[in-house]
């Protein structure tokens, strides 16, 4: 079912809720929409990755299955990029998110009939397998061995108290494998995300108005120019050859002066390229993450305007599990999950998380399958009256 061959990943946590005075502020400058130009010269400037023929390819299979059903197929993209500062990446920069607005999604996606292609960040959350993969539990937690008479081999089961939930989402999960529902395809750096986005767009192509890309990805703002790269590792200090033998001069320490200066460059900003030619007949919905209250309906309006796609989601760091505006051409609403007093449950010593926790991904999906419902109708009406 993934493109690397792997169905249930083992998944890595990130800290997800930073506290309020901790969180980074991104009123970042305004960067203008990426023009042809701009595409050109990144695309020719950065290496492609190298999985991309074999990605477009699995990617043109599952369009084309999906196509010949008429099926409605959405592309999520989740998790972060990262930004590497050196070639032969020892450190990098990291976007946040731990991908649960991505893999949550993308299961209500499947149930609402769409095929899903989940772009994420490698390690990150995934559908279904995310309801395993809890902070407070392990995935062992959730097994016990099964009496054995004496004769049988060991067996290993579900324990009593999560068997019915976890049996509900084996079930959707075999489902999806069986009927080739979800193709998993994992990127890393922020080269390689724009990439696989680019291409995959162009293998929806044939979908039409039936295709839908759904941008939950937390995607960097800044990289390093690939000439401005390091080949190798950022030493801290440098090495001079002294006596045929290379040397340590200079080390950091305190009162050195030494510091690691950054210079990053805008990443050209690919949602116009999106919007006019690399998928122009999809729909397109983009989030946008802000810290700050006050800005949030205007960032949104902004990229709206300046990428004139079809819908914006809106959400703060710090609320961002409990509710989400939709920012379109015409107005802005709030979704909201109802007040929880569910504290003393959630998180309460390995309970199943889906149980307890309320998800705004489901008033959420339903929402924009609405619209691309009604999108589609349009499309038609349109076609026949022409
Ligand atoms: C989001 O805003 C996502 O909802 C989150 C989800 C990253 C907050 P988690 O994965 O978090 O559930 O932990 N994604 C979009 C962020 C982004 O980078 N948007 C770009 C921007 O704001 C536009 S594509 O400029």
């Amino acid at each position: 079912m993934s493109a690397d061959g792997s169905s249930i990943n083992t998944l890595h946590r990130t800290q997800s809720s930073p506290a309020i005075e901790n969180a980074i502020d991104r009123s970042a400058p305004t960067f203008t929409a990426a023009l042809e130009k701009d595409e050109t010269s990144y695309f020719d400037t950065n290496p492609p990755p190298p999985e991309l023929e074999e990605f477009s390819r699995i990617a043109e299979e599952f369009v084309n299955l999906h196509c010949s059903h008429q099926r409605r197929v959405v592309l999520v993209t989740s998790g972060g990029t990262t930004v590497p500062l050196e070639n032969q990446t020892v450190r990098f920069i990291d976007n946040f998110s731990a991908g649960t607005r991505g893999a949550t999604s993308a299961e209500y996606f499947l149930e609402a009939g769409y095929a899903v292609i989940f772009l994420h960040r490698q390690f990150s959350l995934l559908p279904y397998s995310r309801h395993y993969s809890h902070s407070t539990n392990c995935f062992l937690d959730f097994l016990t061995e099964a009496p054995t008479d004496g004769n049988s081999r060991n067996t290993i089961v579900a324990r009593d108290e999560y068997a019915a939930e976890m049996i509900s989402v084996l079930r959707k999960y075999n489902h999806a494998k069986r009927e080739k529902l979800l193709l998993l395809l994992p990127f890393t750096t922020i080269t390689s995300y724009l990439f696989l986005l680019r291409a995959l767009a162009v293998k929806m192509e044939p979908l039409g108005s039936k295709s839908l890309f759904y941008l939950a990805a937390a995607v960097s703002d800044f990289f390093v120019p690939r000439e401005r790269m390091a080949e190798h590792k950022i030493q801290s200090g440098e090495f001079a050859e002294k006596d045929g033998e290379m040397e340590f001069v200079n080390p950091t320490g305190p009162g050195s002066g030494k510091k690691l200066i950054i210079d990053l460059d805008p990443v050209p900003k690919f949602l116009k390229r999106l919007v006019e030619s690399w998928a122009p007949q999809s729909m397109i919905v983009s989030f946008k993450l802000e810290t700050d209250s006050k800005l949030l309906i205007k960032k949104c309006n902004m990229a709206l305007k300046r990428y004139s796609h079809h819908l914006v989601i809106g959400n703060l760091l710090q609320t961002r599990k409990s509710e989400v505006v939709f920012v379109d051409q015409k107005s802005s609403h709030w979704l909201r999950l109802p007040p929880q007093n569910t504290e003393g449950e959630k998180n309460s010593g390995g309970k199943f998380a889906a149980k307890y926790e309320p998800e705004i991904e489901a008033l959420i999906v339903p929402e924009v399958v609405r619209r691309h419902g009604a999108l589609i109708w349009n499309v038609v009406a349109a076609t026949r009256s022409s």
